[in-house]
């Protein structure tokens, strides 16, 4: 099969692997004029890209099929591409403006500030407490179980997310993702109907006025709140998927607090299904790229007891204001919309 993907030309090769799933076609694809190789690992999500260099500038063909690849399987994983922050930057540029580093980190390399690391022990270093008590709390308050989408309390969330492993743990460490068309694909036609009508909102603070740690008033002082809709339209592929997770969403709103709960229970069961997941196995130079508008993620937590150092670093599309499939936008509650200008207010000693 031929298809056409921004002007570029792709050919897709059909692999009869009936195990995958019922119904999908699944492919590798390839580019005449390019050397990359598009290999799909799970049914639902995930898919190997080898072939690119992804230190240097790629050619408008890699870019189309790298993209047409993130949008077809979600998220999208390389090997052996040893880059330094200045080329993670660069890379991600090709696809996009890219956000600050994150919402409440002060703290990025000076010349990058778009890069945002993911190391439990920066993490202690910053906010002068056990890392693990901290996020107990977090997990202490009921819904969440880890798994989330980045900095969907914006009003524009991030539209994707690259990843890419420095340091990681010979055991353990591994990040799971979830395709959110694919879940809520698999609903009934009279649920979908029902939770497209929803709007729930999202939120990074605003909920733990009890804690007064130095993380919880970093994230008070920086508090971000938005209204998505529950089900939201891709804006490039125009398919439809779950727009909630247990991270950010605190409530759907105009429910009482029961009915929320049960119908957010129903989707985080729909969205984590393990079919719909992959995971990925770090190794240095690994790097992984994330459509963030039809994903859910899990950032592990077997490793951290075991006291091994991992450390990846994370730059971030800016993303648009999502749409429901009756067209309304996303609404702000609180905050900025996420982009390159962000400000961290950071609260002067006491
Ligand atoms: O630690 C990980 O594997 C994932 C961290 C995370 O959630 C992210 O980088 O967005
Ligand atoms: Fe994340």
């Amino acid at each position: 099969m031929v298809m056409n993907s921004g002007g570029i030309t792709l050919r897709r090769h059909r692999v009869p692997r009936a195990a995958l799933g019922k119904g999908r076609l699944v492919t590798i694809t390839a580019d005449a004029r390019t050397a990359v190789r598009v290999r799909p690992v799970a049914g639902y999500t995930g898919a190997d890209i080898s072939g690119a260099d992804l230190s240097k500038p790629l050619s408008a063909g890699e870019i189309a099929q790298i993209t047409d690849a993130l949008y077809t399987y979600k998220v999208i994983f390389f090997r052996d591409q040893f880059l330094t922050h200045a080329q993670q930057v660069q890379f991600g540029a090709q696809f996009g403006k890219l956000t600050y580093a994150h919402p409440h980190d002060d703290a990025p390399p000076e010349e990058q500030p778009e890069i945002y690391t993911v190391d439990h022990k920066r993490f202690e270093e910053r906010y002068g407490e056990d890392y693990r008590k901290a996020f107990k709390r977090y997990y202490d308050r009921g819904l969440f179980t880890g798994w989330h989408t980045d900095v969907t309390a914006a009003v524009n969330p991030p539209a994707g997310s690259i990843l890419r492993a420095d340091v990681v743990p010979d055991v353990g460490g591994d990040t799971q993702w979830t395709n959110l068309q694919a879940a809520y694909e698999g609903l009934s036609e009279p649920v979908q109907k029902f939770i497209e009508s929803l709007r729930a909102e999202h939120r990074y603070g605003g909920e733990q006025s009890e804690a007064g740690d130095a993380l919880s008033k970093r994230i008070e002082d920086n508090l971000l709140v938005a209204i998505h809709p529950v089900v939201r339209v891709h804006p490039v592929t125009k398919a439809k998927g779950l727009f909630v997770n247990p991270g950010f969403t605190s409530h759907i709103v105009d429910l009482s607090p029961r009915e929320s709960k049960a119908i957010l229970d129903l989707l985080y069961a729909e969205l984590t299904r393990p079919e719909y997941t992959v995971r990925f196995r770090w190794e240095p130079g690994s790097l992984a790229f994330w459509d963030n508008r039809a994903t859910a993620h899990l950032a592990p937590r077997d490793y951290e007891h075991l006291g091994k150092q991992r450390t990846l670093h994370r730059v971030t599309l800016i993303g648009d204001v999502p749409v429901g499939p009756d067209g309304r936008e996303s609404e702000l509650v609180a905050g900025k919309p996420f982009t390159d200008k962000h400000k961290v207010v950071v609260a002067a000693a006491s």
